[in-house]
């Protein structure tokens, strides 16, 4: 059969038969999908959505009386977007819980290729210990436990702590690359004192000779950022420096090791709002997780198609912001936000993007 290009247009049931044919030999047309693969712009996926602290930390604390944190593992209650159920994600990409370890709890030892962060919400003097330090955590803290690195938690206190986790479960998961392994015993040995991450990395010094592991460069080898540090930063720029319009005064968490982001796939920050502050609009490709740690306000959210939401929330609230919404923050009081998102793993990727209005 000659062919001339141009001239063999098909009708719609001819073209259906074809598809027919191919099936079979695990072959599909690409025309029928490039516009759905690859779009002009981004989809999310995701909703804007608030996870109320104060209405529902009754049930956080009513799986407590449910299953023991030894029993669970992780007793978390999995913060599900509304349109991703089931599938354990908090934005397109990250998974968010609210994590529970009740007084005399221990959660066993055990390490995975996900990496994790905790952000403190509630209670005071529960430990999580990473590869042989303890930590001892405060509301506000942001603590990470870098992929591979034995960890296990305990509550030696008398008053529940409730922390918020989020890990890059489905990115690992993207790229089949998840293993776990359980510790032997249900703490793993400590063997370095309290504090020592911090006094040999985060005080602007750094040993020496450091090398940092070939398996652990990527990740900050400080591994609790205490809040008491952090707010002192965040109150004396708002009293010194001037606030940008999209951001007001936002700074991110640091490795010091490179001056990269603190971890390689969960970008984080902290916000400080004036009262009475509104962000300018701003369009970025990564979905944006919130906790509000001081104040009140609220976040007005417009989605690609069009479509407007408006978040309200307040102290210790978990809020999500879908990539390329575009959005803007309004502070009714003075206000703290600490921040986190996949843009660590899309700039690695060259994927990220930001649009300023
Ligand atoms: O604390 O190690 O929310 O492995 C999910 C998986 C927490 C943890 C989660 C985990 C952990």
């Amino acid at each position: 059969m000659e062919m001339k290009s141009g001239e063999v247009v098909r009708n719609a049931q001819e073209r259906q038969d074809f598809y027919g044919r191919i099936n079979p030999h695990n072959l599909a047309p690409l025309w029928e999908v490039l516009k759905g693969i690859v779009p002009a712009q981004p989809k999310p996926e995701m909703v804007p959505y608030v996870w109320d602290f104060d209405a529902l930390k009754k049930f956080v604390l009513e799986s407590g009386g449910l299953l023991t944190a030894e029993e669970a593992e992780r007793r978390v209650l999995v913060l599900e977007n509304p349109t991703l159920r089931g599938k354990s994600l908090i934005t397109d990409v990250l998974y968010g819980g609210w994590q529970l370890i009740m007084p005399g709890e221990v959660a066993p030892a055990h390490r995975h290729s996900q990496s994790a962060l905790r952000y403190v919400l509630e209670g005071e003097g529960a430990y999580t210990a990473v590869h042989g330090e303890k930590t001892s955590m405060k509301p506000g803290d942001f603590v990470i436990t870098p992929a591979w690195t034995w960890h296990d938690h305990g509550n030696e206190t008398d008053q529940p702590m409730i922390w918020l986790d989020v890990l890059d479960v489905s990115i690992v998961a993207h790229f089949r690359g998840q293993f776990r392994e359980e510790w032997t015993d249900k703490r793993f040995p400590v063997s370095r004192p309290e504090g020592d991450a911090l006094t040999r990395y985060g005080s602007g010094l750094m040993p020496i000779d450091y090398k940092p592991a070939a398996d652990s460069q990527l990740t900050s080898p400080v591994f609790n950022y205490p809040y008491e540090r952090t707010r002192e930063v965040m109150y004396r720029l708002s009293r010194t420096g001037e606030a940008d319009p999209h951001h007001g005064y936002k700074l991110r968490y640091v490795n010091p090791v490179d001056g990269g982001w603190a971890m390689p796939t969960i970008a984080t920050w902290m916000q400080w709002l004036p009262k009475g502050f509104n962000t300018q609009s701003w369009q970025c490709t990564d979905g944006l997780g919130f906790v509000c740690k001081e104040g009140r306000g609220e976040t007005r959210v417009t989605m690609p198609d069009g479509s407007q939401t408006v978040l309200t929330w307040k102290a210790n609230d978990t809020f999500v912001v879908p990539g390329w919404a575009r959005h803007t923050h309004h502070a009714s009081e003075e206000t703290v936000l600490f921040g986190f998102s996949d843009r660590s793993a899309q700039e690695k990727l060259g994927l990220w993007r930001e649009k300023k209005h």
